[in-house]
C-alpha cells in the first residue's frame, strides 16, 4: 500500500521553469515535492530522472528519513545546490504523502501551529527613489507589514534585483545571461537615503528590508549596516558573499544591524559558524534549495539554540509547491521570523491549484491534507520549457565581479 509504483519529473513554464517531482504509492495517494533551481533546472530534472527515480521505486514512502539518509549519504558527491533541490523533492513529496495518509494539514504533523499566520514581506521595486517609496505605499495600502525597498542607482543602467514587474520577481531574463554593471561607491550612499524617505513617507511601524544581493566586502556591509541604523531596518540580507563565513565577524563588530544570509545555501554546513557563532540574525536557506523539510528542521534547531531565526527565501522562481511547504513550516517553527512573499503570475497560480492564502500582511497554509499544493498536470503541458539564465555582473572597468 505504501510502496512506492511511480515517480515523476514534470517541466512546465507557466511565465518561467518550474520543476516538480511526482510521486505515487500503491493505494493511489501521491505527493509533489518542488525541484526548481533558477537557470539549472534541467540539471536537476536529469539528477531526478537519472539518479533517484531508479532508487525510488519500490521503496517504502514512509520511511523519509531513511530515504533522505540513503540519497544523501549513499551518493558519494554529497552537497551542492543541484544535489540537494532534487533531494528537497523526494522529501517534501513524502512528507505531503505522509500528511495526506495522516488526514493532516502538514504543520500539524510537524508539530502543531506555533502562531495564527506567518508574517510576510514583499518587494518595492523602482527605478529611482521616489518610484520605490510610491511602491511601498502600495504594499502597505495592501496589508503588508514588512517591505524590502530596492532602488536603482544613478548612473548605473540597471541594477541586479531592481526587477521592472512589480508584484513578481524574475530576475532570469534571457537564454544567456544578461550582463549588469556595477559600482560600489555609487550604491553605497543611495540606501541611507531610501531609507530615510521611507521612514518619512511610511512612518516607523512598518519593517523595512534590504538586499545587497553579495556586493560589498565585509567591512563595506558593516559601513551600509551602520549607515542604516537609525533608520531601524528589520534586517540587511546578503550584504557580502557567505563562503567565507568567518568575514561576518568583521560586520558584526561594527554594526547592529541585523543581518539575514543563505537563500543560497544548502546545506546546514553552509551556515554552521555563521549560526554557532552568532554572527546573523535570520537564516534564509529554503525547503527546496536545503534538502527539503527533513534537513531545512535541523538548520531551524540548530538556528534556534543560537538565537538565530527562519526568513525564507520566497522569489517568484521558487514554486507554489515550495511556497506552500514552507508556510506549514513556518507555521510550525518555533524560531520563525518572516517569510518572503513574491507572488506568482495568474498562470502560474492556475497550473498550481494552492491552499494557502493572504490576508492582511500574514499568509495561512491552510488546513487541506498534505501540503496543499496540487499540479494540473494538463494546463501544465501547454507550457513548455524555455532556457532562461540569470544574470551576471561586471565592474565599470569590465572586471567580472560576483565577489
Ligand atoms: O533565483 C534568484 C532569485 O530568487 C534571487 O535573486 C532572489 O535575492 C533574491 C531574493 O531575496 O528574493
Ligand atoms: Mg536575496
Amino acid at each position: 500500500m505504501h510502496t512506492i509504483v511511480d515517480a515523476r519529473v514534470i517541466i512546465t513554464c507557466p511565465g518561467r521553469n518550474f520543476v516538480t517531482l511526482k510521486i505515487t504509492t500503491k493505494s493511489g495517494v501521491y505527493g509533489l515535492g518542488d525541484a526548481t533551481l533558477n537557470g539549472r533546472e534541467l540539471a536537476v530534472a536529469s539528477y531526478l530522472t537519472d539518479h533517484i527515480v531508479p532508487c525510488l521505486l519500490g521503496r517504502d514512502a514512509r520511511q523519509i528519513e531513511d530515504i533522505w539518509q540513503f540519497f544523501y549519504r549513499g551518493a558519494y558527491w554529497r552537497t551542492g545546490p543541484v544535489t540537494m533541490t532534487a533531494i528537497a523533492a523526494v522529501d517534501v513529496a513524502l512528507w505531503d504523502i505522509k500528511a495526506k495518509n495522516a488526514n493532516m494539514p502538514l504543520y500539524d504533523l510537524l508539530g502543531g501551529a506555533s502562531r495564527t499566520g506567518v508574517m510576510v514581506y514583499g518587494h518595492a521595486n523602482g527605478k529611482d527613489m521616489d518610484e520605490t517609496i510610491a511602491q511601498a505605499r502600495h504594499y502597505k495600502d495592501m496589508g503588508y507589514k514588512a517591505i524590502r525597498l530596492q532602488s536603482g542607482v544613478p548612473g548605473l543602467a540597471s541594477t541586479y534585483g531592481v526587477s521592472k514587474d512589480k508584484l513578481y520577481y524574475e530576475p532570469a531574463d534571457s537564454a544567456r545571461p544578461t550582463e549588469n554593471v556595477w559600482s560600489t561607491s555609487k550604491y553605497m550612499p543611495t540606501v541611507p537615503k531610501l531609507f530615510a524617505a521611507a521612514r518619512e513617507a511610511l512612518g516607523w511601524e512598518v519593517h523595512l528590508l534590504h538586499d545587497v544581493h553579495h556586493r560589498l566586502t565585509p567591512l563595506e556591509a558593516g559601513r551600509l549596516g551602520k549607515d542604516l541604523e537609525p533608520f531601524r531596518p528589520f534586517w540587511l540580507e546578503d550584504c557580502t558573499p557567505a563562503e567565507n563565513q568567518a568575514g561576518f565577524r568583521t560586520i558584526r563588530q561594527h554594526t547592529t544591524t541585523p543581518l539575514a544570509v543563505g537563500e543560497v545555501f544548502n546545506s546546514v554546513w553552509d551556515a554552521k559558524q555563521l549560526i554557532d557563532e552568532q554572527l546573523i540574525d535570520y537564516i534564509r536557506t529554503t525547503i527546496v534549495h536545503a534538502g527539503g523539510i527533513s534537513h531545512v528542521r535541523r538548520i531551524a534547531h540548530l538556528a534556534e539554540l543560537n538565537n538565530v531565526r527562519t526568513g525564507f527565501h520566497g522569489a517568484t522562481d521558487l514554486s507554489p509547491v515550495c511556497m506552500g511547504a514552507a508556510l506549514h513550516f513556518d507555521l510550525w517553527v518555533p524560531n520563525f521570523g518572516i517569510q518572503e512573499y513574491m507572488r506568482h503570475t495568474p498562470e502560474t497560480d492556475a497550473v498550481f491549484p494552492h491552499a494557502y492564502t493572504f490576508s492582511d500582511g500574514y499568509l495561512h497554509p491552510g488546513t487541506a491534507p498534505g501540503h496543499g499544493v496540487d499540479l494540473d498536470e494538463a494546463l501544465a503541458a501547454k507550457y513548455p520549457y524555455r532556457a532562461a539564465s540569470l544574470p551576471v555582473n561586471r565592474l565599470e572597468d569590465g572586471t567580472l565581479f560576483n565577489w
